[in-house]
């Protein structure tokens, strides 16, 4: 895709933002959000806990971990290879995520085979960083693949639908929460990085309007340095951040924000499963989450009355 194209596709998705240049998406990529945001930590990190200690002092309590070496003994890590996943699943069909301008919020799919998927992000192609493979379900889309993984212990696999994938290069994914669960994101291939908010800092984050499809996603986005004179609440916010080696799993309770990004190639793995009430953040993400699982979902003909306008904020 030229440049030209490429801009002109931009504008069409966000005609209020413009897109940025290709050494502020490498700052944002490689620069800890400390370097913009006065007020930030990082998230504590633990060695393998036994599941009481899990539930007791990080599920229960809604607060963030990363677990270290918790994907040790699996396969995934050493074999994971472009070479090795182009061999075992590469002329299979894969939704790739396509998000103009390179930052990962509004599904937009195009389907083609892995491995010209693999191509594309290891090349120079320019554009290829709007090309990530996410949210796909490992044990329905590559049984193949699924021994060389496995579900934590403390993941309720009565709700578990398997592992996330999220495969790109150069990835960016917006700061958004999870309405209803709790996850791990193992970090299988290269580096990520979470920059992480609490619940309580709902107003800070400027979430989108509560009717909204995406109501569990900030206006702020995170390709670039903060605006504070847009978003003059963010500079209370507490930042928390999360560097993921291969081997390490974060915790990401519900309702807490979230942004990614994955500097280079990048594969992890996120096992979400269903927080209950007692867990959910309220009121701000709580009722909103409830008007939309037991509202709108239930009562479809209430969403059929908000204007498109505002559905699509
Ligand atoms: O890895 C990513 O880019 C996004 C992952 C994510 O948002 C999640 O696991 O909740």
């Amino acid at each position: 895709m030229t440049t030209e194209t490429l801009n002109s596709v931009m504008e069409t998705a966000n005609p209020q933002l413009p897109g940025i240049d290709s050494d502020t998406r490498r700052l944002m990529l490689e620069q800890p959000y400390s370097a913009w945001h006065d007020n930030a930590g990082m998230i504590e990190r633990i060695e393998k806990p036994s599941e009481e200690t899990f539930e007791r002092l990080y599920l229960d309590r809604r607060k963030p971990v990363i677990i270290e070496g918790a994907t040790r003994k699996w396969h995934a890590p050493s074999t994971w290879t472009i070479d090795y996943l182009k061999a075992k699943v590469g002329q299979k069909q894969v939704r790739v995520t396509y998000s103009p301008g390179g930052v990962y919020k509004k599904a937009n799919y195009q389907t083609m085979a892995v491995a010209d998927f693999l191509d594309l992000i290891t090349s120079e192609q320019e554009g290829r960083e709007n090309y990530y493979v996410t949210g796909i379900t490992l044990e329905k889309a590559f049984p193949e693949l699924a021994g060389d993984v496995k579900r934590p212990k403390f993941v309720d696999k009565k709700t578990n639908a398997g592992m996330s994938l999220f495969l790109g290069r150069d990835s960016i994914t917006d700061c958004h929460f999870h309405p209803g669960e709790e996850n791990v994101l193992a970090q299988i291939v290269g580096k990520k990085r979470v920059v992480m908010f609490s619940p309580e800092d709902f107003a800070p984050l400027y979430p989108r309007s509560f009717l909204a499809n995406h109501y569990n996603w900030s206006r702020i986005t995170f390709d670039r340095p903060p605006d504070f004179k847009q978003f003059p609440k963010f500079k209370k916010a507490r930042v928390y951040e999360a560097l993921l080696e291969p081997g390490d799993m974060l915790f990401i309770p519900v309702h807490w924000w979230h942004a990614v990004y994955g500097p280079d190639l990048s594969i992890s793995g996120a096992f979400f499963w269903q927080s209950t009430l007692k867990r959910y953040h309220f009121p701000g993400p709580g009722l909103r989450c409830c008007l939309h699982k037991y509202g709108f979902r239930r009562y479809s003909w209430l969403k059929a009355l908000i204007p498109d306008s505002v559905l699509t904020q």
